[in-house]
């Protein structure tokens, strides 16, 4: 058929009317997209006139060595790929800035702490952990919020996470920390999950891991969406004014649009119903010129005072509580453009947390000591040469110069013979200065060298306690909850066991419940503890309900319809919805042509089989009776009703909408309402249905 359709022949004309046939009519390519284009050449500028079909022999012979057009295209589509990032592989990433708006001219010299007004260009890209590149992004994960600051004295990079404390207390326990969560090495699963026994076996452990994983299994590590979660630069870092004097500083991220986070049974399906949740919400809000923002807060406190503290604040699993020193807010970060390509900015970014500018140094942290290392290392290997500062995302935005030279990927053409230093022949070659970087005046009293870990990181369970004693009573649950499903994935029983042995330490209430879900006979013994838990203040900052914003910013309505709905009460809700500074979106069977009661011709946002409500944060349901009747009959109309109503979203309905609430077996209370209470609707949109949730699944 082919060799017939073809019509090959020897003759060039015949050749040539073969070729285009077989691409359809090559001139109409050119016309549709319209515009002018450029010449499409190969990378040595050669322009190609057929970009469809290689070079063969004879119409169906074989492709020719020859075609060095071909060779170079698949050559360099086979090497498209780098290595993932080990660890924060799947991120997402977008431009923006940051204006200082309080200065921190008396404790620090660098020029981003101390010039208000000046907008300083940045970028950011937020991550989870342990899932690959084209892993979900909604799995029970901590969260990477790292923020390169192009400033005028160089990169200052804030490679922090959205939990303002970590699982382990020094760098040495990293690869074992990573290599127990990560995808189990004989099985290859699972993927982005730490509900599997490597990982709990690790932590069962490692006790200094307990207060981390109070925050791990809280609703922290499944945010409702990026521009909902608070970053944390972890540990202590100094700031230092022009004597060299320092003050040590912990820096916090806080989002505009409060915090908040979806519950488990919603994140579990919103990975299938949308993987690329969390990146699609960031693109489509900049997309909207609704642009993500956040306030820098730091605490700022002296050695002294350091002194003083119940708990070591070098130690990185704590926190400094915000009653003891309260957060200044000094500046606003603000996300204004998404990048133009993925690959050249959001995976070729390389955050470094010793990217400091004159005037921030380290603590002695001794996590931070090994990141130090860490990052610059990793991307040698990932980004394939030293020279990945150069590539544009990297690059400082201030000038920038030294005696490295060459290597792979050498971009730049140094000129001139001096590539050294000090040197007298060339009075333009680069020099230091005594105004440029300078590490802390710091005198080391501590003691003798030697592998060590200070008897005052020995507490580990003082601020687990605090934190889960902190929480309103549904964050609990869900925390005790989430323990149950963790360890309830685990198959080694001594594991669970051990498990809930440290959890007696943090609370035996919590031991309870969470033994009790697990079906544990007896409660396990409490492991011995270096130091027994401290009865702290609770801390009402650590919460999540707690800070969530009285708002329907950067949150979407879905009303489901169908021919027939009121024209009239859509157009109330959506007018309602956006008054409140929310968005909506119109679900329906088919995405065109509905009519609705004024008889005209709509279409919706969404179809309903690939539009469930997870992915909205209240629902409304318009439909006429006859509509209500024929949905009542829908599975994906009942569960988009249903799945609202478990997550414990606000829903309105109107009275044809009843018999799907019905079908749905959803119980009327304060969050389910009629379409005409609008204002009881927003109320209701803007927050969940905590009571609720009991009557629904049972927590732990
Ligand atoms: Fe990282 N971490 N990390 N980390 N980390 C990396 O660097 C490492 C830690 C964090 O969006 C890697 O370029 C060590 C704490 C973020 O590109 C690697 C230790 C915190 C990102 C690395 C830690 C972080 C990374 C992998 C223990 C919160 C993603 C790829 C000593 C303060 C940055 C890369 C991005 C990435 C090492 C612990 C945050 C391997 C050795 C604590 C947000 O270098």
């Amino acid at each position: 058929m082919a060799k017939k359709k073809l019509n090959p022949s020897s003759s060039k004309s015949a050749n040539d009317k073969a070729t285009r046939d077989n691409r359809g009519n090559g001139d109409e390519l050119h016309q549709v997209a319209g515009g002018r284009h450029p010449p499409l050449t190969t990378n040595q500028g050669l322009p190609l006139s057929d970009n469809q079909n290689s070079l063969k022999s004879s119409p169906r012979g074989p492709t020719l060595l020859e075609d060095f057009i071909l060779r170079e295209k698949i050559t360099h589509f086979d090497h498209e790929r780098i290595p993932e990032r080990i660890v924060h592989a799947r991120g997402s990433a977008a431009h923006g800035y940051f204006e200082l708006t309080k200065s921190l001219r008396k404790y620090t010299t660098a020029k981003i702490l101390t010039e208000t007004g000046v907008k300083t260009p940045l970028f950011t890209r937020f991550s989870t952990v342990a899932g690959g590149a084209g892993s979900i992004d909604t799995p029970r994960d901590v969260r990477g919020f790292a923020v390169k600051f192009y400033t005028k004295e160089g990169n200052w990079d804030l490679v922090g996470n959205n939990i303002p404390v970590f699982f382990i207390q020094d760098a040495i326990k990293f690869p074992d920390l990573i290599h127990a969560v990560k995808m189990e090495p004989d099985r290859g699963f699972p993927q982005a999950g730490s509900a599997h026994d490597t990982f709990w076996d690790f932590i069962s452990l490692t006790p200094e891991s307990m207060h981390m994983i109070m925050w791990a299994m809280s609703d922290r590590a499944i945010p409702r969406s990026l521009r909902m979660m608070e970053g944390f630069g972890i540990h202590s870092f100094r700031l230092l004014d022009a004597e060299r004097k320092s003050t040590f500083v912990k820096f916090h991220w806080r989002p505009k649009l409060g915090l908040q986070s979806t519950v488990w049974d919603e994140a579990v399906k919103l990975a299938g119903a949308d993987p690329d949740f969390h990146r699609r919400d960031l693109f489509e809000s900049i997309q909207a010129g609704d642009y993500p923002e956040w306030e820098l807060a730091v605490q700022l406190f002296t050695e002294k005072e350091a002194d003083a503290f119940p708990f070591d604040h070098l130690d990185p699993t704590k926190l400094i509580p915000e009653e003891l020193v309260p957060l200044t807010v000094i500046g606003r970060m603000v996300l204004d453009r998404y990048p133009d390509n993925f690959f050249a900015e959001t995976e070729q970014v390389a955050f470094c947390p010793s990217h400091v500018v004159p005037g921030i140094d380290f603590s002695n942290d001794p996590l931070l000591q090994g990141r130090l290392h860490s990052y610059l290392d990793t991307q040698l290997s990932r980004l394939g040469s030293p020279n990945f500062h150069q590539l544009p995302i990297n690059a400082p935005k201030c000038p920038y110069a030294n005696q490295q030279r060459d290597g792979h990927m050498q971009m730049e053409v140094p000129k001139g013979r001096v590539n050294y230093e000090p040197s007298s022949l060339d009075p333009t070659s680069p020099r230091e200065n005594p105004a440029g970087f300078h590490s802390a005046a710091v005198v080391d009293t501590d003691g003798a060298k030697g592998r060590i870990r200070p008897a005052s990181f020995a507490d580990h369970y003082s601020q687990a306690r605090q934190f889960f004693r902190s929480q309103t009573k549904y964050e609990q649950a869900h925390i005790a909850s989430a323990l149950v499903f963790e360890l309830s994935k685990v198959e080694t029983l001594h594991v669970r066991e051990a498990v809930v042995g440290h959890l007696r330490h943090i609370g035996e209430d919590l031991a309870r419940r969470v033994a009790d879900g697990l079906g544990l006979d007896a409660l396990p013994p409490a492991p011995a503890a270096a130091v027994k838990a401290e009865e702290s203040k609770v801390s009402p900052a650590l919460q999540i309900i707690g800070k969530m914003k009285d708002t329907l910013k950067g949150r979407t309505v879905g009303i489901l319809i169908h021919d027939g709905s009121d024209a009239t009460t859509i157009k109330a809700l959506k007018t309602a919805v956006e008054a409140a500074g929310g968005a909506v979106k119109l679900v329906a069977i088919h995405v065109g042509g509905i009519k609705l009661s004024d008889g005209k011709s709509i279409a919706a946002d969404g179809q309903l089989a690939g539009t469930p409500s997870l992915v909205f944060d209240a629902i409304a349901l318009v439909l006429s009776d006859a509509a209500g009747k024929q949905l009542a009959k829908v599975a994906a109309a009942v569960d988009f009703a249903r799945e609202a109503f478990g997550h414990l979203k606000g829903i309105a309905a109107d009275e044809g909408a009843q018999a799907v609430l019905k079908a749905g077996g959803i119980a009327k209370d304060a969050g389910v309402v009629d379409t005409k209470d609008t204002k009881g609707f927003i109320k209701a949109a803007k927050t969940r249905q905590w009571d609720r949730e009991a009557k629904l699944r049972t927590l732990a």
